[in-house]
């Protein structure tokens, strides 16, 4: 039965969803490949109405629909148990989880205004009304106002990675010697930032680079292969 991903593009077909991210990695850890894959652009709600909500990435396995990528990520470890463990315990499937709240409630939060103006840029023409009207809304201001910020904003980002720097000075990936979910959950956010920014957010001798690296490089270079800017 086929497995289907339906995951957000933008302009020239960019795929640069942080979420969507961590879904194609899992996928790729478990050595599963999607039959087809549907891109769905912020405004296209209508291709993913099936699935009865609004987000991408939805997967479609065996005919059983499955949204939201922490959902999908168990989902995936559930089902295919005999595959390469994306979390390995329960344990450390809790720990995961402890990452993706961090990931998403505090990472994202605080990369985000220094590349908002960069994403809009990459979002299909049709549209950015929709990106425009909803991000300023969050953001509480204008894109480009936020973003302007964001040589003021750099040097604290930095220091709010800490917990990654630290982590990372112990062991070459965050869950340990190999890489797992807690990783793709990390490096979406980047692949994100990489795909639509030029801005340089880590400074050269930032041993969070070196493991930036050893993920584009996981999969035959998969996420590196990806039309991106220099990081
Ligand atoms: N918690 C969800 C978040 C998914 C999400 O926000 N996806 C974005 C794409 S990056 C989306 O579909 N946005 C649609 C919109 O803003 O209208 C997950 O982890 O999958």
């Amino acid at each position: 039965m086929p497995l289907t991903l339906y995951e957000l593009w933008g302009a020239t077909d960019k795929r640069f969803s942080p979420f969507c991210w961590r879904t194609r990695m899992a996928l790729a850890h478990k050595g599963l490949e999607p039959d087809e894959i549907i891109p769905v652009g912020f405004t296209e709600k209508e291709k993913i109405a099936f699935s009865g909500q609004d987000r991408v990435p939805v997967i479609v396995d065996n005919g059983k629909t499955v949204f939201d990528s922490w959902s999908i990520a168990c989902y995936l470890e559930d089902t295919y148990p005999t595959h390469p463990a994306l979390f390995g315990s329960a344990t450390a499937r809790g720990e995961a989880l402890f990452i993706n709240s961090w990931a998403d409630r505090v990472f994202m939060v605080e990369l985000f205004p220094m590349v908002v103006k960069d994403v809009f840029d990459h979002v299909r023409e049709e549209d950015r009304e929709h990106f425009r009207e909803t991000r300023e809304k969050w953001m509480k201001g204008q894109l480009e106002e936020v973003q302007a910020k964001r040589d003021e904003r750099i040097e604290s980002f930095r220091k709010r990675l800490d917990v990654l720097r630290h982590t990372l000075g112990k062991e070459p990936f965050l869950c340990g010697e190999t890489p797992a979910y807690g990783d793709y959950i990390v490096f979406g956010v980047f692949q994100w930032a990489r795909c639509v920014s030029p801005f340089i957010l880590l400074a050269e001798d930032d041993p969070i680079r070196q493991w930036r690296e050893r993920m584009l490089d996981l999969f035959d270079g998969y996420a590196r292969n990806f039309d991106g800017y220099p990081c």
